[in-house]
């Protein structure tokens, strides 16, 4: 058996996207969306910004609304800083290359790689014999979307990793066995940094900021506006001790820790910092003044938010336009993906 071949030489391009399987809310922008945007605005690679409604159907979802959820979608990403006229802006489904690589890497993935995923496992609960097959696959959609444009970089939340790694599998194993030698794919690189890495519920803070928890009080969203923001924050689950000093002293307080990471990631400082000014003080001070940074920070997000999604014919534009943009890029990939596996043509 060759050595995996990683000496990929291909051009820099960045790749990702969200579910439209509901409001975008702040974890998916400190998470992911805000690094999305200093990618492209280093200006030094191609990005392709993908809502993916392909992934939103592994589980029930209402096709009478879906439409508008993948606008909706894109107009937070254009409100929060993705620029059409930089990135590609699209509905995945509107790129038929995805789903013609996700069924090649289907033959490439292994079943006991996929058996590992743990986001199944959460996604599935106890019956996951009802679980669809699309929601065990998922992973491997996943890294179609990455590799159809090639993609270097994919900016993401910290719970994506373990997806990124089976991407990466994927990518040497192809490139092992048909790469002649070569790294056909890259082994693309996850971008998580920062604070927001991880936002956790308001509610809870040991679970993950979810756009489908059930209580929209344990997250925000970015189109709230500054009412429901204060008030969300307000009502956030907190201990009643007052913050430490040291970051030390948040090891055992999840829901301190949260509001702590979330006040860094807006005011765009370390949790360090946030403790030095804070350590002493109860929530009853803590509180507002987190609440007046997220306001000021999401304000101007949330007010383009509302302009952009009252005009649907503009957004159907740039997805339109994208998703031409983006096929142009991923079709000769795939093409070239079918050649090197050896279909007729
Ligand atoms: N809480 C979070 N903290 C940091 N990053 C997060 N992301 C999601 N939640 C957080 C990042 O947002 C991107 C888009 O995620 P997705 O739409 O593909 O689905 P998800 O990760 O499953 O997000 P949700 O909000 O929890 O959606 P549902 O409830 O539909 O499953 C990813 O980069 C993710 O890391």
């Amino acid at each position: 058996m060759s050595d995996t071949p990683t000496d990929y030489t291909g051009p820099q391009r960045v790749l990702s996207g969200m579910q439209p399987t509901g409001r975008l809310h702040l974890g998916n922008y400190l998470g992911a969306l805000k690094n999305w945007v200093a990618l492209q605005d280093e200006g030094t690679q191609e990005c392709f910004y993908c809502v993916v409604d392909l992934h939103a159907i592994t589980m029930p979802h209402d096709p009478d609304t879906l439409p508008d959820a993948v606008r909706s979608a894109a107009a937070a990403y254009i409100a929060a800083g993705v620029d059409p006229s930089k990135s590609a802006i699209f509905a995945q489904s509107a790129v038929p290359a995805h789903a013609e690589l996700a069924w090649i890497f289907n033959c490439v993935a292994r079943l006991g790689w996929l058996e590992r995923m743990t986001q199944f496992k959460d996604k599935a609960g106890k019956d996951k014999e009802r679980a669809s097959v699309g929601l065990f696959t998922y992973p491997v959609l996943q890294a179609a979307d990455i590799l159809v444009y090639k993609a270097t970089h994919v900016p993401v939340g910290e719970d994506q990793k373990q997806h990124l790694e089976l991407c990466r599998d994927i990518a040497a194993r192809f490139n092992r066995d048909y790469g002649k030698g070569e790294a056909f794919f890259p082994l693309t690189e996850p971008v998580i940094q920062g604070p927001g890495a991880r936002v956790m519920s308001l509610r809870d803070g040991n679970a993950k900021m979810s756009k489908s928890d059930v209580s929209d009080n344990s997250r925000i969203n970015l189109e709230d506006d500054a009412d429901t923001i204060a008030r969300k924050i307000k009502k956030a689950k907190t201990d009643p001790e007052p913050l430490p000093s040291e970051e030390a002293g948040l090891a055992d307080r999840p829901e301190a820790a949260n509001l702590v990471g979330i006040f860094a990631a807006l005011a765009g400082k370390t949790k360090a910092d946030i403790l030095a000014e804070y350590g002493g003080q109860g929530f009853g001070a803590f509180k507002p003044a987190l609440a007046e940074a997220a306001v000021q920070y999401l304000a101007p997000i949330s007010d383009e938010y509302r302009r952009l999604i009252s005009d649907k014919a503009e957004i159907d534009r740039i997805l339109s336009a994208g998703a031409e943009r983006a096929s142009a890029v991923a079709q000769p990939i795939v093409d070239e993906t079918k050649k090197t596996i050896g279909f007729w043509s």
